[in-house]
Parts: C-alpha cells; structure tokens; sequence
C-alpha cells in the first residue's frame, strides 16, 4: 500500500505565494508510486481545504488552490486520525488517515511551532522540526541566548520590549551606544523573513529603527553590523545529523534585504563557496552545535558570518528554510550529491523514524 503524504500549504502569511511555489515543487519530485499525495490548502484567510488525492505533479500552483466546492469541508476534527477522535483500542490507522504530512508553512501560523503543536495533538507524524525547535527557531533572541549556552560566537546585540524602552529609553540608548558599533541593524525579534530590519548609522536613526521595528512586534533586537562574508550551510537528519557543502550569499546591495531576497532576484550566490577545510570544519562543528541546542530534527539551514580572520559568528538558523530545488537548503544538498527528491524523501523517512521512537516512549510510571 502507497504511503500516504499530506501536502500542508498556502496560509495566512506573506508567503502564501513561496508556499504554494514550493508545494509545486515538491509535488513535482515527490514518487507517486510510493506516495498518495494529498493536498490540503489553507487559504488566505485561514480556511483550510483538504482535496482529493493528487494524480501526479501538480503543474501549476492553480491546481493546488482549489475552491471550496472542489474541497472536503474545512474542518480540523476531519484531520483526526480515528485512534484520536474514536477509541483508542481501534486499529492505528484506517484508509483515510494520513501517514506523514509535509508542512510547507512559513510565519506566525506556521513556522513558530503552532501547526507543528497540531499535528503532535493529532498523533500524525510530520517532517521536519518540532514544536521546542520552530517556536525556538522563530524567535531571535530565544534563539541568540540558546547559542550562547552553546558556546557558540555571535555578533554583540541589545534586546528589549516595547514597554523597556518606553521607561527606559536613555538607559536602553546609552547600553546600545556603549556595548555596539555603528552601523547597526534594528529587528523584529519574532519574524522569519525580513520585514521591519533597518539600518542605523546614527542615534536619530536608531530612533526611527526601533519604532519602525515596533510595528512588527513588541520584543526587538538590535545588532551590531560587521564585515563579514555571509556564508550558509545545511544540516539534515535527526539524531546524527551531518553538513552538506557550504553557500555563499554575495549580496549586491546595502545588505540582504527583504527585496534582495525575494523579489528582485538580485542576490548571488556561490555554491560552493571558496572556503578552506579549517574555515568549513568550523562552520560544520557550529551548524551541528546550533542544530542539537536548538533540538532540531529533520533540517535546518545554519546562517555564519565570517570574519576577515576566518572568526565563524553564528547568525541565526532557519528551521524552514527556502525549499524550492532553487533555494540555498536544497542546493546545497544538490551540490554534496543528494538530489532533491531523494532529499524529500530522506526528509519523510527521518520524520517518520522520529514518530515511531516516540510512540515507543513511556508516558506514565512503568507505562500504565
Ligand atoms: F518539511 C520540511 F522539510 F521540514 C520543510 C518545511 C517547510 C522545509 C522547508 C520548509 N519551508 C517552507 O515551508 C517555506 C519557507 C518555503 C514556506 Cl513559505
């Protein structure tokens, strides 16, 4: 019997559209003989849309939007699997469970942990991290503070909420003035992409920055900026989990942006990047340290700054990195030998290998 696979995308955020792109693509690479590919959108208003079982690659994105006539009716209890919502002394599993689903999801729904949070309480197996990874990963100074516990190298930074800075803007100014160097880079501590970052080069810019940056949310993180090269490296697998090659991003702009990143096309890249087996031994004993103080299972992509003396700064991780077979997770796998179907593939497996050691554990005192 073919494995069933539950394709999860579309949904509230920004990237609706690189989410349903992605969903495209991996329905592409996905081998139908071993998989029944079911699609379950969630629109843009947050309804969710489970269809029929797909009969190949989806060949446009609009065939994975389906309207509500074409759809199941949007209800989460029909997610259920039947051990969950009936008896628990069923059979696992019946004909319309699902085995494992794929989340595609980026943003506050998606990628912070809750959608992981809802596939755990249904009992469905899922790729990629868990529920302590992608709230952890989702959050830049939850992050920041978790690597320092790893020993891990970081740029100098300042942090604070909104209501600190209302009380104590001067202490916070001064903290920022005395601990950080020009220029630095004001963010949104809870945000995936890049949306609210700007660079300050003075005080009166800072000012604008942090209340800029307010608007997304209300915990912000402020960075000292360095000269560095921006290099990148993919972590995959579960409780040993290995490096592929490393990337490079070769910015052409001020610095990588939201625009850079997604829109105008105008960042390069070198895959692999030029780097000595000193510089890569030391970026792949960071990843594999962010990847086990993160507890992270499946992938992550691992962000470096890297000095002119070779000095490796962890910068942040990516729990749901880009996933098209055009982003930097998958190319850098392509680029060590693994394609990206057998990457998708090698992904489901450890998500399944991760659900059945799990079932395995005990919940109870001598498992009553
Ligand atoms: F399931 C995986 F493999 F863990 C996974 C899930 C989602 C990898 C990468 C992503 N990425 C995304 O969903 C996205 C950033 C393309 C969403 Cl917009």
């Amino acid at each position: 019997m073919k494995i069933k696979l539950g394709l999860l995308y579309g949904g509230k955020s920004a990237e609706h559209e690189v989410s349903l792109l992605t969903a495209r693509a991996v329905s592409q690479a996905i081998n139908f003989d071993k998989y029944e590919v079911y699609p379950i959108f969630i629109t843009k208003t947050g309804e969710w849309r489970k269809g029929n079982a797909l009969i190949g690659p989806a060949e446009t994105v609009q065939m994975l939007q389906f309207g509500e006539r074409e759809s199941k009716p949007n209800n989460i209890i029909s997610f259920l699997p039947e051990e969950v919502s009936a008896n628990s002394a069923m059979e696992t599993k019946t004909d319309s469970n699902l085995d494992v689903i794929f989340p595609l999801l980026h943003g506050p729904n998606g990628e912070d942990g809750t959608v992981q949070g809802l596939l755990e309480v249904l009992n469905l197996p899922y790729v990629g991290n868990g529920v302590l990874a992608s709230a952890a990963g989702m959050d830049k100074v939850v992050m920041k503070q978790l690597f320092a516990q790893a020993g891990l190298s970081q740029v100098p930074y300042v942090h604070f909420i909104r209501k600190e800075w209302k009380n104590n803007q001067a202490a916070l100014l001064k903290k920022m003035e005395e601990n950080l160097k020009w220029p630095l880079f004001v963010k949104p501590a809870n945000l995936g992409s890049s949306v609210g970052i700007t660079k300050a080069t003075n005080r009166e810019e800072l000012l604008k920055a942090v209340e800029f940056a307010f608007k997304y949310d209300r915990k912000i993180i402020v960075e000292q900026g360095i000269v560095a090269r921006e290099l990148e490296m993919s972590v995959l697998g579960n409780d040993a989990p290995r490096c592929s090659v490393a990337g490079e991003v070769l910015p052409t702009k001020d610095f990588y942006d939201y625009e850079a990143k997604y829109e105008d096309g105008t960042t390069n890249y070198a895959i692999p990047a030029n780097v000595s087996t000193e510089l890569l031994k030391k970026m792949e004993d960071a990843a594999i340290r962010a990847f086990k103080v993160l507890d992270c299972s499946g992938l992550v992509r691992a962000d470096f700054f890297v000095t002119e003396n070779e000095e490796v700064l962890i910068n942040e991780v990516n729990t749901m990195p880009g996933f098209t077979p055009i982003s930097m997770y998958p190319k850098l796998w392509i680029e060590s030998g693994l394609s990206y179907s057998d990457l998708i593939e090698e992904l489901i497996t450890l998500a399944l290998e991760r659900y059945e050691e799990k079932q395995q554990l005990e919940h109870s005192k001598d498992g009553e």
